[in-house]
């Protein structure tokens, strides 16, 4: 009997020990005790496993295809400045070469990623760049810079890379490189008002050297860590006919049409927006 009390004893002893150190244990207060966490806690005593690390931003862009302040249709007839009426069927170019400034203009973040952008695209992956703070400006090139177009064969590029092989091409020859932007459609050739099987088709491709168009594009967004960037990228069709006769100058592959080849790329200043 006595040895039976003296084991129950021993028990609530023991029983009281562990309520107690798990009492001392609960007390302590829980966060995240890794330093390197962007929710490090200094008066945590217990790591309840919430760190989260600074992995960079989201960066996503919007692509919205306007021609002025209505959606841009490849159904839709449009008229340019000389009255000649015309249809797009392909506008297809990269954007390479992304840097973020902060307000010093410092450079925050950059991507190799670049895009090749079709009449189809409506958002661009980014992936994740740190730019925890405030951004400023975002550096865009309209084209590709050009060790990247004179250096990189398109056959070696894995598939599904914009600068593998695409259809329709978007490479001309190792010497002339890569099309930075190629735009075509159908024009009223024959001056009918009516756009059908009988007109020509227009085909204007930019490459080379002196071809490539740098953007800076307002931002003015201040991001915490691991916050998501959105990015509106407008594309404004009407600003691509301005200082040249459709009906009259309509090809160009750069070389072998200067004029409207620098008529064209003085039109790309307007062509790209940011709201
Ligand atoms: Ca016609």
């Amino acid at each position: 009997m006595k040895k039976q009390l003296n084991n129950l004893r021993i028990l609530g002893v023991s029983a009281l020990t562990l309520t107690l150190a798990m009492t001392l244990d609960s007390c302590k207060k829980e966060g995240c005790m890794d330093q390197n966490a962007v929710n490090y806690n200094h008066d945590a005593q217990k790591d309840d496993g919430s760190c989260t690390y600074d992995e960079g931003n989201q960066v996503t862009v919007n692509v919205n295809h306007m021609f002025g302040t209505d959606a841009m249709s490849t159904d839709s007839i449009y008229v340019d400045p000389q009255g000649t009426k015309y249809k797009f069927t392909r506008c297809d170019f990269y954007l390479s070469n992304f840097k973020f400034m902060d307000d010093n203009m410092n450079m925050m973040g950059m991507t190799d990623t670049m895009f090749l952008i079709k009449l189809g695209t409506t958002s661009l992956n980014m992936g994740k760049v740190d730019l925890t703070g405030h951004v400023h400006t975002m550096d865009a090139i309209l084209g590709l810079d050009s060790l990247t177009s004179y250096t990189v064969d398109p056959t070696l590029m894995p598939a599904g890379h914009p600068l593998a092989p695409q259809v329709p091409a978007m490479y001309w020859t190792w010497a002339s490189g890569y099309i930075y932007f190629a735009l075509e459609g159908v024009y009223d050739s024959n001056n009918d008002q009516v756009i059908d099987g009988s007109d020509q088709t227009f085909a204007m491709h930019l490459g080379t050297y002196n071809f490539a168009v740098n953007n800076q594009f307002m931002i003015h967004q201040t991001l915490t860590a691991n916050q998501d960037l959105n990015i509106n990228l407008n594309l404004d069709y009407s600003q691509l006919f301005v200082g040249f006769d459709l009906a009259n100058d309509n090809t160009t592959h750069t070389m072998d049409n200067m004029p409207l080849a620098n008529a064209l790329k003085n039109n790309l200043a307007n062509f790209l927006s940011v709201n």
